[in-house]
């Protein structure tokens, strides 16, 4: 049955179409706050090198920031902050001077890693960031070329080196709990230090005795902050939803 068109009918009929109304509204507010819209805020990815352009070599430290998250007022809700780090690696050198009298088959690796951790100084609750490129080369070494008081000379068929030429590597950590995101709230800056240098992970057992040569390598990385937030409903459209939809399921349940 279609009363809408009846506007001179009973008082009955005028209050549930009072009912109505509040009960439509009570839908439009739940269809305006849910489903809760997730949105992500992005910072990066912003490269970091020694200087303009100029990678870093060996052992560096150092330090940046980013912004802290506004929940305007709490109108914004923080779920989640990844950290992001890719690390790229070029250059440097690994070798090995056998001088065992035996020959064996070794890997030797190169390149960087960098670890990148905060936020400072708020211990406990730190995201920790640890990419690590690297390249392998895996080959034959002879007996040892220089036998008795000679040193090694990192030449010869008992040598093996491999130099770096490039590679990535890309990792991310992320924290979701009150506690821990609690330090990214507000609307100052976070900060991150990182130290990092040449890398020899991977490396496998070599034979013993010998001799390792490691000359730097080359680096840069780039960092990504994501923020994973959600809109908080508004409370005057909640308060609509919860005093109309009672009055409106009453009403409705009164209908002949
Ligand atoms: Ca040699």
């Amino acid at each position: 049955m279609i009363a809408g068109g009846r506007l001179s009918g009973s008082a009955g009929r005028m209050t549930r179409s009072r009912g109505l109304a509040v009960w439509v509204g009570a839908v439009l507010a739940v269809l305006w706050c849910y489903p809760v819209r997730a949105n992500t805020l992005t910072y990066g990815p912003d490269p970091h090198y020694s200087g303009l352009l100029d990678l870093f070599t060996g052992l560096n430290t150092g330090s940046f920031t980013y912004p802290q998250f506004d929940d305007a007022g709490g109108s914004l809700m923080l779920n989640k902050v990844t950290l992001t780090v890719e690390v790229v690696t070029v250059s440097g050198r690994h070798a090995f001077d056998n001088e065992s009298g035996a020959g064996a088959t070794i890997t030797l690796a190169i390149g960087s890693q960098v670890r990148v951790k905060g936020p400072l100084p708020f211990i406990g609750s730190q995201l920790i960031v640890n990419p690590d490129a690297t390249e392998t080369t895996t080959g034959f070494v002879g007996p040892d070329s220089e036998p008795g008081s000679g040193p090694a000379d990192f030449a010869g068929t008992d040598y093996l080196s491999i130099t770096g030429s490039g590679t990535t590597d890309t990792r991310l950590a992320f924290k979701t709990s009150s506690f821990d995101l609690a330090p990214y709230l507000g609307t100052g800056d976070v900060t991150f230090d990182f130290d990092g240098g040449t890398s020899t992970t991977g490396t496998s057992a070599l034979p013993s005795p010998g001799a390792n040569l490691v000359e730097a390598s080359s680096w840069m990385f780039y960092t990504t902050l994501d923020y994973e937030y959600t809109e908080v409903p508004e409370p005057g459209a909640l308060t609509l939803f919860l005093l109309g939809a009672p009055f409106a399921l009453r009403r409705f349940l009164k209908r002949p």
